[in-house]
């Protein structure tokens, strides 16, 4: 966590406590089921956030340098159409460059609410936005931000709130459990509220499975790296030469799905657990949806929010989107 200086604002936490996850437990449970699936969120340890930083400057992933381009060209509009004295409520803590650039960008907003459930990874992030902004009140909230949770009161009242979602994330999750995170913004963004989105859009296999399989292989190694962690922090015995990466469009369901392939008939110990694996088996550990417009304005009208305006790149690989409540 960054040290407080003489000069650096404090930032205060509001902790809700959220439960643990159980890691041993999803992944005993997540490869005993058929077909065998591990949760993407276990992908972020240190090792796995390195390397996710690393995957969006591949030149093959457009995600983050389209949407920070996007934001760059609409941040007027995105100023304008919000107003001043916002309250904004990133879900996630962002400390990177979209972060700055929107509270740069907006008209005086009043707060800085990131929601986040790793502690330290939140307080980090907290504190270096509070000295880069000191006339913003920075309000980090430890929760898991899939539930509802309660928003710390800001010294000033906001106008409103803009929950903010970058990054296309909201593609990692099934689509019925990304309808029920829209409804949670939705509560959080409050009578009078909208929601500022990053939504990556439905395109060409030839354009998307490279973005998810690229050359140099950093994505390959960020994936390898879930069963890396297994056998570091659960006393495991994966060997990282018999699996491969996998990375395919499945048109019907308008995703990236990302999975391990055992290359060979094997068997792994996990915590004591014998699991066997047959040649070519897999273990799914991502989704990545695309949308079209049309398809993620029914969604957001599902939870309640209305497409007030989209923000595209030239070539309509990414959207940014601001939903507001109907
Ligand atoms: C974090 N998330 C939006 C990324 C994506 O594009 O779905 C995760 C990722 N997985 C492999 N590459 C990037």
């Amino acid at each position: 966590m960054a040290q407080a200086g003489p000069h650096t604002p404090q930032v205060k936490l509001l902790d809700l406590h959220p439960p643990a996850d159980d890691f041993a437990r999803d992944v005993l449970d997540g490869l005993s089921e058929s077909p065998r699936a591990l949760s993407p969120k276990y992908f972020y340890d240190a090792r796995g956030s390195h390397l996710f930083d690393r995957i969006t400057e591949l030149p093959e992933y457009y995600v983050t340098r389209t949407e920070l381009a996007i934001m760059e060209a609409a941040m007027p509009d995105i100023a304008a159409r919000v107003g001043p004295d916002a309250s904004v409520i990133e879900f996630g803590a962002g400390s990177g460059q979209k972060t700055r650039r929107l509270l740069a960008g907006l008209d005086a907003p009043i707060s800085y609410v990131p929601v986040e459930i790793s502690r330290d990874h939140l307080m980090s992030a907290a504190q270096a936005i509070a000295e880069e902004f000191p006339d913003i009140e920075v309000l980090p909230v430890c929760a898991d931000f899939t539930q509802p949770f309660n928003l710390p009161q800001p010294a000033r009242m906001p106008v409103r709130n803009l929950v903010y979602f970058p990054g296309s994330t909201i593609g990692n999750f099934p689509k019925p459990e990304a309808i029920d995170l829209l409804r949670v913004m939705y509560t959080e963004a409050a009578q009078g509220g909208a929601l500022l989105i990053g939504v990556d859009l439905r395109k060409d296999r030839a354009r998307l499975e490279p973005a998810y399989d690229d050359a140099a292989g950093v994505t390959a190694e960020f994936n390898l790296n879930l069963l890396a962690r297994i056998n570091r922090e659960l006393d495991a015995d994966f060997d990282l030469d018999r699996f491969r990466h996998e990375a395919t469009w499945n048109p019907d369901d308008g995703r990236i799905e990302i999975r391990l392939v055992s290359m060979v008939k094997q068997s792994v110990e996990i915590a004591g657990r014998p699991f066997r694996f047959a040649s070519g088996e897999t273990i799914l550990t991502e989704y990545s949806h695309k949308y079209d417009l049309g398809e993620f304005a029914s969604m957001a009208r599902e939870a309640g929010f209305a497409v007030e305006k989209v923000w595209l790149d030239d070539d309509r690989l990414f959207s940014i989107q601001l939903l507001t409540r109907s």
